[in-house]
């Protein structure tokens, strides 16, 4: 193995070890290359054997990272945009060379500094930054400029977990490990769908279980999502009532004599309070509030306070909301009361979304945080940091947090920000409000690594950044574990890594500001550097690293914080001693009591909407948008909603539908599901304006936030339903090559504006295609469908046609070499399905010949396509898997006769539902 990042010059395959870009599970991996005509590529991606997050597996998704390593519609060159004689964006942007987009940028920065004051610029970054880029991202604001204007995506994602930490335990340190599930008697997982989040910690929930038939699991989620169908206890809570389930559950633990007495006086303060509070928290009213049954409510307490070790689990069920650091706590106290902490398989384990969430809390990197910990608002800390920094001081007013951010930029109070490797065009709440602010910023800058964002159209200055596979620096997981990002290619044209940009913008605007002081501010050569000022400024924190070196990564591997000088190894787990970073040294319970969410559902928007995750795709898929094997478990943006509500308004499965809000609205599919609860409903938040007509989920999210954490609340808003007649239908399928599969999409991307419904998506695998699903009020025009044709290269005279104009319906058929490789479908689009399939498994022409030639539009008897894919590995639909089951196989035999889910195991908990739906019938 490479101890480092391998000259680019050497010959023939090459493998290096670096960390997986997506999840927070902070999976190693080996990144396979080889040297090709036109350079080192990137051939293909797995599991690192040794590394302790995930001992070799890969998820669905780090398997294909080496599929999103192609060089289409990457940023290669930074570009300018133009804006027309009213002083608005165009759509034309002029490509210009580094030194000069730096140079405009920091004049630009400069002259609004001059004018206005520090404050009026902003830096919006991002937790999939590594740790070094972030670091100077924050010193670049707070130290160079003098603003605390610098926030992140963490604000959406994990801020109310540490508030929540700080609160109870004094210290935002996630206290737990990995291996603690393995120590687990009792797993409380609590707004985590674990099995699609975080895939292969998942794999060790269920490893875990085979090995200990004791283990009981407890799943509290308004939604029965794979994770919470595998659980002994599935707690269908009510949206937005965590604080009363834990009120209830320290209820039954106190009545039950399940408290830990002798852990809470010794080792915890503001219990009495606590207690008196949760005197009301009978378990009939808490039972009535949360929607659950008495019973389920005693046995989660019980198997909470009764088993030898409480390990918790939870993620953005619980900080995506107007009480999110309460929720937070509110499970951090029931640990406190058990005493179930600091203990081999007990304590609160708030999992991180991105790979590197906690390496930006680490560096403060946040409005309201300074390095290693601090606070902004405590004075000593802010010292402490101008004295690491060597400057005067480091600005005392709080900066703005995301939503606050671009609600100055649209007042006009900021008037120029600087995005860096993050999508708020799409992923924060409110999109049309974050939109509009953007559109009305004197200056926009994007730092990012793909063209086709929502938010690149509104940048004046787009910047191309390095990406994984290519940059090097370290990240730290959910478990306080910092690994090495290493590169293992060259960036692609004139990519640049995101510290060398913002050093080197650094660097101008010190001039620009007359401040002499930024080239010494700003001297790095190297990552390493930057690292090793980072951990200067941990000593003597809770999370000191002292004793971590790049080199000692690189001869150790992966290490956990704190890890001091002199130490060889890190803290599995904190607080095993009982003491707290806390000024008593005690551990506080935060009382609180239930409060209702800050939108609430009436009678014009009677539907409580929640977002979330899918199994295969990150956020707003600039990466995993490109695979198209990545849209065969879930193809397109489908609202679930309970049958009963569906039935109510008349609505059948398929059916085209507006959601709105108060404050916008989008149009999806309507598919009924049986693990919504009546009056609710869910969208997936990854698709966004490059893949359907509207922003998608954020479209009609809420922006109220906590109070403490700022943190908004994109699981809880009041939507209204209603279908929409759109009689008129058309599909486009083309084949096209892995790697043109991001450009065609990025082509076909303005025709989406065309329709009242439509959606663009991936399908296929050795031949992937891309489909343009679309529907209409009345059908469409010939100028629009000429242009289909000349973005899909559909050739009218080689295809073969057919057109009934009395029934509307046309039907095109590509076919080359052998295979159909074009359709297009208008007003009827019946077979698209069975059509589908013959474009991705390469299906015989002829009785598509047949078909296209006649006149019926349904496809011939029998042929009604595949449907889902469930196992990605082996390219397996769910139709499949129900006929083995139907003949009997379970799932050992899914297994080993099959292999079904063998390989990344995501497909696991999907495969055990299908098999129990059998035996149950
Ligand atoms: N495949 C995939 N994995 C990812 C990501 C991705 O984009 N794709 N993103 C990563 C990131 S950044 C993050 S932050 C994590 C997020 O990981 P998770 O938080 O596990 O994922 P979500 O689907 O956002 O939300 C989890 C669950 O919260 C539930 N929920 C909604 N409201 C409530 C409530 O009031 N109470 C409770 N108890 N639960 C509620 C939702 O129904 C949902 O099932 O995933 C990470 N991993
Ligand atoms: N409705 C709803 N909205 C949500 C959520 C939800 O559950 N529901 N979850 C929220 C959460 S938890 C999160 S974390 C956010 C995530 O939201 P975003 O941060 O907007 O999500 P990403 O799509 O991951 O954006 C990262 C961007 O960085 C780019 N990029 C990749 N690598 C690099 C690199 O090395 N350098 C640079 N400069 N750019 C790079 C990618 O192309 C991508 O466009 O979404 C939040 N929004
Ligand atoms: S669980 Fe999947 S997405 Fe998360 S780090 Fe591991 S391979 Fe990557
Ligand atoms: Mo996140």
């Amino acid at each position: 193995m490479p101890s480092a990042a391998p000259s680019l010059s050497a010959i023939g395959p090459f493998e290096v070890r670096s960390t997986c870009c997506y999840c927070g599970v902070g999976c190693g991996v080996v990144i396979e290359t080889e040297d090709t005509a036109s350079g080192r590529v990137i051939t293909g991606v797995r599991g690192a054997p040794d590394h302790p997050a995930n001992f070799g597996r890969l998820c669905t998704k780090g398997t294909t990272l080496h599929l999103t390593a192609g060089a289409s519609t990457r940023l290669l060159q930074p570009q300018l945009r133009e804006r027309d004689a009213k002083g608005a964006r165009t759509a034309s942007l002029k490509d210009t060379g580094w030194d000069q987009a730096l140079d405009i940028a920091a004049r630009r920065f400069a002259a609004i500094i001059r004018e206005h004051g520090p404050d009026a610029v902003a830096f919006y970054i991002s937790g999939q930054l590594l740790t070094e880029d972030y670091y100077v991202f924050n010193k670049l604001a707070k130290g160079l400029i003098g603003t605390n204007n610098v926030d992140t995506n963490s604000r959406l994602c994990m801020s109310s977990a540490v508030a929540g930490y700080k609160a109870t335990l004094g210290a935002d340190a996630p206290p737990a490990c990995y291996e603690d599930i393995d120590h687990a008697e009792c797993l409380f997982i609590s707004g985590s769908n674990t099995a699609f989040a975080h895939p292969i910690l998942y794999r060790r929930i269920e490893a875990a279980r085979e090995k200990n038939p004791a283990l009981k699991t407890i799943v509290v989620d308004p939604r029965r999502t794979d994770t919470a169908r595998d659980a002994d206890l599935h707690l269908a809570i009510l949206p937005g009532t965590d604080v009363a389930l834990a009120n209830g559950m320290l209820h039954v633990l106190l009545w039950e004599g399940l408290c830990n007495l002798d852990y809470i006086r010794d080792h915890t303060e503001g219990f009495e309070t606590l207690k008196e509070l949760v005197r009301e928290y009978t378990p009939a009213s808490v039972a009535a509030i949360c929607g659950i049954g008495e019973e389920d409510l005693i046995t989660a307490a019980k198997w909470f306070g009764g088993s030898r070790a409480t390990l918790s689990l939870y993620c953005q069920g619980l900080n995506q909301s107007s009480n999110g650091t309460q929720n937070n706590a509110s499970v951090i106290n029931l640990h406190l009361a058990t005493g179930q902490i600091g203990r081999p398989g007990a304590g609160p384990f708030s999992l991180t979304g991105q790979p590197n969430a906690m390496g930006g809390r680490e560096v403060g990197g946040m409005a309201n945080l300074l390095s290693a910990h601090r606070d902004l608002a405590n004075p000593e800390h802010r010292a402490e940091v101008a004295a690491l920094w060597g400057i005067d001081a480091v600005p005392a007013k709080p900066g703005k947090t995301a939503v606050e951010l671009f609600n100055a930029v649209r007042t006009g109070e900021i008037k120029a920000v600087w995005i860096a490797c993050t999508n708020p065009a799409q992923s924060m709440p409110d999109a049309g409000l974050v939109r509009e602010a953007l559109s009305r910023a004197e200056f926009v800058v994007l730092q990012e690594a793909f063209a086709n964002t929502d938010t690149a159209p509104y940048a004046d200055l787009l910047l191309p950044a390095s990406t994984w596979g290519e940059k090097e620096g370290t990240v730290t997981n959910s478990e306080r574990r910092i690994t090495r990002v290493r590169s293992a290619i060259a960036p692609p044209g004139a990519a640049r890594h995101d510290w060398v940009i913002a050093r080197d913008f650094a660097l101008r605007l010190g001039n620009e500001l007359g401040n002499t002081d930024a080239p010494r501010l700003f001297a790095y050569t190297t990552p390493e550097e930057v690292f090793n000022e980072h951990r200067e400024t941990t000593r003597g924190r809770d999370l000191d690293i002292t004793g971590m070196s790049y080199a000692m990564l690189e001869a150790r591997g992966p290490q956990q914080w704190p890890l001091r000088e002199g130490e060889t190894t890190g803290a599995v787990r904190l607080y095993g001693d009982g003491r707290f970073p806390t000024a008593s040294g005690r551990a506080r319970f935060a009382p609180t009591h239930h409060k209702p969410t800050a939108e609430k559902t009436d009678a014009r928007y009677p539907l409580h909407f929640n977002t979330g995750r899918l199994r295969d795709h990150w956020h707003g898929m600039s990466r995993t948008g490109r695979v198209a094997r990545l849209y065969s478990h879930v193809e397109e943006p489908v609202l679930a909603m309970n049958a009963i509500d569906m039935a109510k308004r008349k609505f059948k499965d398929g059916d085209i539908v507006q959601v709105a809000s108060r404050r916008g609205e989008f149009v999806a599919r309507v598919e009924a599901s049986d693990d919504m609860r009546s009056g609710q409903s869910y969208l997936p938040m990854h698709w966004g304006s490059q893949f359907m007509n509207s922003a998608g989920a954020n479209a009609v999210t809420s922006p109220a936030v906590d109070p403490v954490s700022r943190q908004p609340e994109l699981k809880h808003a009041a939507v209204r339903v209603e279908k929409l007649e759109l009689p008129w239908e058309l599909v486009v399928m083309r084949t096209v090559s892995e790697a043109a599969a991001p450009e065609l999409m990025s082509a076909a991307q303005p025709l989406l504006a065309e329709f009242g419904y439509a959606t663009l998506a991936l399908f296929g695998r050795e031949q992937p295609a891309v489909i343009l699903r679309a529907a209409n009020k009345v059908p469409v025009g010939e100028t629009l469908l000429a242009d289909i044709d000349r973005i899909f290269a559909f050739d009218a005279t080689t295809s073969l046609n057919y057109m009934d104009a009395r029934r509307g319906i046309a039907k095109r058929v590509m076919v080359t070499g052998g295979r159909v490789t074009g359709v297009r479908l208008t007003g009827e689009t019946a077979a698209r399905e069975w059509l589908k399939d013959a474009m991705a498994e390469g299906l015989a022409v002829e009785p598509v010949r047949r078909w296209v030639l006649a006149p019926l539009s349904a496809p011939p008897a029998g042929n009604v396509g595949r449907g889902r894919i469930v196992c990605n590995c082996l390219n397996v639909a769910e139709s499949e898997i129900r006929t083995a089951v139907e003949q009997g196989a379970d799932l050992a035999a899914l297994q080993e006769t099959l292999k079904y889910g063998t390989q990344c195991g995501s497909c696991v908990p999907e495969l055990k539902q299908l098999v129990r739906i059998r035996k149950a019938a």
